[in-house]
C-alpha cells in the first residue's frame, strides 16, 4: 500500500491499441478472454507489467504461444512478462466471481445484474491491462449470457452482431470506434424495462437514446428522458458540442458506489438519479437527476473525447464537467438559487476538507487510494477554479478556450496544464500565477479593510491574502483571485464596482467621486472559494440585504448576519438578540422576489458551515446557537410565518418554477412554527394532507428534527406506504437516524436489523449510517462517544465489505480538528480502534494514516 506521486509520471513502455474481449458471464465462474495488439513505446528491452486484482489467471498467450508460468511473473497485484517483441498479439484468460465482489469495483452481480464500474481502477478486476488513463484502445466487446435472465447485454459503442447459442445462452457483440482508456469500459447484463427515444443531432443525426430501468419503473424514467434530451441540445448551444455515436445508454441500478458513471455510450446510473415521479419525488431529487443526467452526458466531450493522463488530473474533467452541469442547472432553473446551493456545499463541506487531515489541491500530488480523491475538492472547488477561469476571462473567450483545448486534443489524454495553456493561448491572457489554484490545498482567507475620505470623494479597499497551513504543510503562494465587489450606499445611489484581481499579499484599489460612504459588497456571486473577512456591523448588512443588486449579494449578507450572532450565541447563550435579525427577514418576507429565494434567504447556516466558519467547536454549544436564533426568529415572526404558510398551501400540485417555490418557502416556514406552540398539530396535518413527497418528506423531517409527538405515528404510516419503494424506503430510514432524540443511537442500532436494512446497498448504508454521522450532529457528538462508537462498529464491517463506502463514511470522525479537545480525543480513540482492523483496506488505511499521523 504505497502512495504514488505525479512527479513519478513517465510515459507507458507499451501501448496497448485494440482490445477484443469475449465475457461469458457466470455467478461464480465469468471467463474473460482478452485478446489486445500491444506494442512497444520506444525501443526497449523493457518487460510489460500488467495490473490485475481479485482475478484467476487461467492463461497467457503471446502471438500463438501459450506461455508456461515460468515465462511470466504473477504477483497478487501484477502479471509481468519479458522478452517481448515490438508488437504482438496478446491473449490473456482470467476467472472472475461476480457474486463475491461486494466492492462494486470491477465486475459484480447484484439484484439480479451483471454490472461493471472501472473508474478509477477496477478494470484491472476483470482481465490484466495497462489501467492507467493515457493508454487508449479501441474495444470490441462479445457478451455471453443464459437469454432468459438476462434479454439484454449492453457494452460500450454500437451493436454490431446478435445471435443464440445452445443452452437458452445467446450473445451480443458491441464496437466502440473511439480509443479510449479502460475506465470507461461498460457491460451491463439483466432483464429491464426500456424506454426508447431519440434525438436529432444539429448536423441532423439521428441519435438512439435508450433508458433501462428495473421492471416495473418505467413511468419513473420519464424525467431523466427529458432532462438527457435538455443536455444534449444545451451542449450544442452553449459549446457546439455534438454527440458523436449513434446510440446513448442509460442503465440505473440499485447497487452502485458512485452516483453514475460515464462510460462511453453506456452510462451506469444510481437509480437514485433516475428514478422520479411525481409522488415519489421531491423537487430536489428532480433537480438532482437532471442535473447528474447531464452531468454523465458532459463527460462525453470533457472526460470522454478529452480524458486525462493520470489520476492525478481527475479534476482536468471533474472541475470541468461540474462546472458545466453547474452552468446547465443555472440555466434551467433560478439561476441564483443555484449558485446558493453550490456555494453551500463549498462552504459547509469543502472547507472541512481542506481544514482536516485530507487536505488536498484540486491536482493531488500524492495518492494511496485513487478512490479516495473523487472528492469535494476535486469536484467541487476545481469546478470553482475552472469559473474563476470563466470570471476572469469572460464568457467569449472562456468559450475560445474551450474550443482551443477541443482542436488541439480530441482523442487525447492531457494534463491540467494543457487546459489552462488552451485557456491563456485562446485569450491572450497569463495564467501563470492562477495555475498555483492547481497545486495549492487549502481555503485562502481574505481580509479587507476600507477607508472613505469625505474631502476627496474616494473610498480605499484594502485586501490582504492568508494562506493558513494546511495538513500537507504545503509551501503557500499569493494566488490571483478575482474579487467582485460592488459598492452599496443606504441611498443606493452608487453603482461602482467591477471585477479586482487581487494577486499580491496585500493590495489597494481606490475608487474616484465616491459622494456618500459606501458599504463593500464583497466576493460577489462567491467568485473565488476563499474565506473573508471584513468588519461588517448589523446595519451594513441591512444594507446590503435590502440594497446589493446582485440577488446572490443579498442573500451572502443575511448568512453573514445570522452567522455573527450564531458565533456570539456560541460563547454566550444569553446573548440578548435585536430585534433588527427578525426586522430584516420581516422585510424578506414582504418583498417580491420570487419565494425560492426567499426560502433560501430564510435559512439560517447549517452546522457544518458555521463548524468551518469556528474554531475548537463544542456541537453541543453550536447546536444549541443555532436553535436559540432560530427559535427567537419564530417567534418573532409567527405570525408572518404562519399568514405565508397558509396562502402557500394549495391542493394543486404544478411542478413549474414557482410551484416549486411556493413549497421551499412553506417548508422553512414549517420548520421555524415547529418550534413554537401547535407544532405537532401543523405537522400532522401537513403529512396527512401532502400531496406530493415534498411536502410529505419535509412533514416527517420537521418531526424528526424537533422530537415532536406525532413522530413515530408518522414514521409508522409513511413506512407502511412506501414499503418496498426502495428510494423513498432510503429517505425513511435517513430521516430515522436524523431524530433529534437522546435514544437515536438506539434506534439505528435496531434498524440495522430491520427487513429492508442491508449494509451491502451503498444507498442504505448511506441512508442510514451515513445521515446519523453527517447529519444528526447533536447525536453524533454526543459527550457519552456512542454515536462515534456506533460509527466505528459499522465502518468495521463495511471496511470489509465495501471499502469505498466506508471511506466516504469515515469523514465525520477523521475531521475531528474542527472540535474542541474533548471530542477530538473521543473521536481519535475510535480512529486508533479502526487503525488496528486485521484487514484494513487500503482506502481507510490511507485516511486513518493521515488523520491519526
Ligand atoms: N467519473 C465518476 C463519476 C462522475 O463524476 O461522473
Ligand atoms: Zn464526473
Amino acid at each position: 500500500f504505497s502512495p504514488r506521486y505525479l512527479k513519478d509520471y513517465q510515459v507507458p513502455d507499451y501501448k496497448i491499441t485494440t482490445v477484443n474481449l469475449t465475457i461469458e458471464l457466470d455467478d461464480t465462474k465469468t471467463v474473460v478472454t482478452n485478446v489486445m495488439e500491444v506494442s512497444k513505446v520506444g525501443v526497449h528491452q523493457r518487460a510489460l507489467t500488467l495490473d490485475g486484482e481479485h482475478m484467476q489467471l487461467m492463461s497467457v498467450m503471446v502471438n500463438k504461444d501459450k506461455l508456461t508460468a515460468s515465462q511470466y511473473q504473477l504477483n497478487e497485484s501484477t502479471l509481468t512478462i519479458a522478452d517481448l517483441p515490438e508488437q504482438f498479439t496478446l491473449t490473456i484468460t482470467t476467472q472472475i466471481n461476480p457474486v463475491a465482489n461486494t466492492a462494486l469495483e470491477g465486475l459484480y452481480k447484484s439484484a439480479d445484474v451483471y454490472c461493471t464500474q472501472c473508474e478509477a481502477e477496477g478494470f484491472r478486476r476483470i482481465t490484466y491491462f495497462l489501467d492507467r488513463p493515457d493508454v487508449m484502445a479501441v474495444y470490441t466487446t462479445k457478451i455471453i449470457a443464459d437469454k432468459t435472465s438476462f434479454p439484454f447485454l449492453l457494452a460500450n459503442g454500437n451493436k454490431v452482431e446478435q445471435g443464440d447459442l445452445s443452452n437458452n445462452m445467446h450473445f451480443v457483440t458491441w464496437h466502440d470506434p473511439f480509443p479510449k482508456p479502460c475506465y470507461l469500459f461498460a457491460l451491463v447484463a439483466g432483464d429491464f424495462d426500456l424506454l426508447e427515444d431519440s434525438f436529432t443531432t444539429k448536423s441532423g443525426r439521428v441519435v438512439k437514446l435508450e433508458l433501462f430501468v428495473d421492471k416495473g419503473n418505467l413511468s419513473r424514467s420519464e424525467h431523466a428522458m427529458v432532462s438527457l434530451k435538455k443536455s444534449m441540445l444545451w451542449d450544442e448551444q452553449q459549446f457546439n458540442l455534438e454527440y458523436d455515436l449513434d446510440i446513448y445508454m442509460i442503465v440505473a441500478v440499485d447497487f452502485f458506489n458512485m452516483g453514475a458513471m460515464e462510460n462511453k455510450g453506456l452510462n451506469v446510473f444510481n437509480s437514485k438519479f433516475v428514478l422520479a415521479d411525481d409522488l415519489s419525488a421531491t423537487d430536489d431529487d428532480f433537480f438532482n437527476v437532471e442535473a447528474v443526467i447531464a452531468h454523465e452526458y458532459f463527460h462525453n466531450w470533457t472526460g470522454n473525447r478529452v480524458t486525462c493522463r493520470d489520476w492525478f488530473q481527475l479534476s482536468l474533467k471533474e472541475g470541468l464537467t461540474v462546472f458545466r452541469d453547474q452552468q446547465f442547472s443555472a440555466d434551467m432553473h433560478s439561476s441564483t438559487v443555484t449558485r446558493i446551493k453550490n456555494v453551500k456545499i463549498v462552504r459547509a463541506q469543502q472547507f472541512a476538507e481542506d481544514a482536516g487531515p485530507m487536505a488536498h489541491p484540486i491536482r493531488p500530488e500524492k495518492v494511496m487510494e485513487m478512490n479516495n480523491f473523487y472528492t469535494l475538492t476535486v469536484y467541487e472547488k476545481g469546478s470553482e477554479v475552472i469559473r474563476m477561469m470563466h470570471t476572469i476571462l469572460g464568457d467569449d473567450a472562456f468559450k475560445a478556450g474551450i474550443k482551443l483545448y477541443f482542436e488541439r486534443h480530441d482523442g487525447q489524454a492531457v494534463t491540467c496544464d494543457d487546459f489552462v495553456a488552451a485557456m491563456s493561448d485562446a485569450s491572450n491572457t497569463d495564467l501563470s500565477q492562477f495555475k498555483y489554484w492547481y497545486s495549492q490545498s487549502g481555503t485562502p482567507e481574505l481580509s479587507v479593510s476600507d477607508e472613505y475620505d469625505a474631502k476627496s470623494n474616494t473610498y480605499q479597499l484594502t485586501i490582504e491574502q492568508n494562506h493558513p497551513e494546511t495538513h500537507d504543510k504545503q509551501e503557500k503562494h499569493n494566488l490571483h483571485i478575482p474579487i467582485n465587489v460592488e459598492l452599496i450606499t443606504s441611498d443606493n445611489n452608487l453603482n461602482q464596482g467591477g471585477l479586482l484581481h487581487s494577486k499580491q499579499k496585500t493590495q489597494t484599489w481606490t475608487f474616484e467621486n465616491v459622494f456618500t460612504k459606501p458599504v463593500p459588497a464583497l466576493l460577489g456571486n462567491f467568485s473565488a472559494p476563499v474565506k473573508l473577512n471584513y468588519q461588517y456591523n448589523d446595519q451594513d448588512l441591512n444594507v446590503l440585504m435590502v440594497n446589493a443588486s446582485d440577488e446572490f449579494n443579498r442573500w451572502d449578507a443575511g448568512q453573514k448576519l445570522f452567522a455573527g450572532y450564531i458565533k456570539q450565541l456560541v460563547n454566550n447563550a444569553e446573548l440578548e438578540l435585536p430585534m433588527q435579525i427578525a426586522e430584516a427577514l420581516a422585510q424578506v418576507l414582504n418583498s417580491d422576489a420570487d419565494n425560492a429565494f426567499k426560502a433560501e434567504q430564510l435559512v439560517l447556516p447549517s452546522f457544518d458551515e458555521m463548524a468551518a466558519a469556528i474554531d475548537e467547536v463544542n456541537p453541543g454549544a453550536l447546536v444549541r446557537a443555532i436553535s436559540i436564533l432560530k427559535r427567537f426568529i419564530a417567534e418573532q415572526l409567527q405570525s408572518k410565518f404562519i399568514a405565508t404558510y397558509q396562502s402557500l398551501c394549495t391542493n394543486e400540485f404544478a411542478k413549474d418554477g414557482a410551484a416549486i417555490g411556493n413549497r421551499a418557502l412553506k417548508n422553512v416556514c414549517l420548520d421555524y412554527l415547529a418550534l413554537l406552540d401547535g407544532a405537532n398539530e401543523l405537522v400532522l396535518n401537513q403529512f396527512n394532507q401532502a400531496n406530493n413527497m415534498t411536502d410529505q418528506l419535509a412533514a416527517i423531517k420537521t418531526a424528526a428534527l424537533n422530537d415532536l409527538i406525532c413522530f413515530e405515528d408518522v414514521m409508522v404510516e409513511f413506512a407502511r406506504q412506501w414499503q418496498g419503494n426502495t428510494l423513498v424506503m432510503d429517505k425513511w430510514f435517513s430521516i430515522n437516524a436524523m431524530h433529534n432524540n437522546e435514544n437515536v443511537v438506539q434506534r439505528i442500532t435496531g434498524l440495522l436489523t430491520h427487513p429492508e436494512f442491508s449494509i451491502d446497498n451503498p444507498n442504505r448504508a448511506r441512508a442510514l449510517i451515513g445521515a446519523f454521522a453527517f447529519y444528526n450532529s447533536h447525536y453524533f457528538h454526543n459527550k457519552d462517544a456512542s454515536g462515534y462508537k456506533f460509527l466505528f462498529e459499522q465502518l468495521t464491517k463495511l471496511n470489509a465489505i465495501n471499502p469505498q463506502v466506508a471511506s466516504r463514511l469515515i469523514t465525520p470522525l477523521i475531521q475531528f480538528k474542527s472540535f474542541d479537545n474533548n471530542h477530538q480525543q473521543l473521536m481519535k480513540v475510535e480512529l486508533e480502534k479502526l487503525s488496528q482492523l486485521d484487514n484494513l483496506s487500503r482506502d481507510l488505511l490511507e485516511k486513518l494514516t493521515a488523520a491519526l499521523q
